[in-house]
């Protein structure tokens, strides 16, 4: 399997599940850009949608959406825990995550990118967000993870998104659970691996 990623943004969440399952995997870093990957390909033919991540299976045939290629990867290893058993109440609280971070979060933040954004926008965005962590930071305070007791597919899109918030400058003092969570997961030697191959991990 070959994933397209860009460092830091939300293709981490895969290369995370990657380092955790075990699993091997080539990498091709995207040109978002010039639409060029790092190995001379035209990454429109790749996913004509133009963005990050697609996973190139084995078949030939290329997997695109953070929650689908997630779901992918953790079922490629079914006894690593990173996705409950299939057609359990448990699988559709880790999908239930999955989805509240890709339309709730990793959304909420797209107006951020786009600069440069006027300040009321900006903040409209911000507040909206700081609703959407109000709501995590209850969540997380009774649980190490989004799903309960395992780290699951779910936390490894969830960090990805939450780590934007020092990027944007957005405070989250206001909300403790989360900064312990991203703390927790960042402190995961796997998590580790995944960041440091993306130059992530800030020097010691
Ligand atoms: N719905 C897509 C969203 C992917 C996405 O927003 N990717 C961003 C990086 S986090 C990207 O590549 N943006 C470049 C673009 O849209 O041109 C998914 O779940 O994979």
């Amino acid at each position: 399997m070959r994933l397209y990623y860009t460092p830091g943004v939300c293709s981490l969440a895969p290369r995370i599940i990657a380092c955790e399952a075990g699993l091997e995997i080539e990498y091709d870093k995207v040109d978002l850009k010039t639409q060029t990957t790092a190995s001379g390909r035209d990454f429109v033919r790749i996913n004509p949608k133009g963005y990050v991540p697609a996973l190139a299976l084995r078949s030939g045939d290329i997997l695109t959406e953070v929650p689908v290629i997630l779901e992918y990867l953790a079922d490629q290893v079914p006894n690593s825990r990173l996705l409950p058993r299939l057609g359990s109440l448990e699988r559709y609280r880790a999908k239930e995550w999955l989805d509240f971070t890709g339309a709730e979060l990793h959304k909420g933040f797209d107006p951020l990118w786009s600069a440069p954004m006027p300040p009321k926008a900006r903040q409209l965005a911000v507040l909206h967000l700081q609703r959407r962590f109000s709501y995590l930071d209850q969540c997380l305070r009774d649980r190490p993870y989004l799903a309960g007791q395992h780290f699951t597919v779910a936390d490894a899109y969830c960090f990805t998104v939450l780590s934007w918030a020092r990027f944007h400058r957005i405070d989250l003092s206001d909300h403790p659970a989360v900064t312990d969570y991203m703390a927790r997961v960042a402190a995961r030697p796997r998590v580790k691996q995944a960041l440091e191959a993306e130059g992530l991990l800030a020097p010691v």
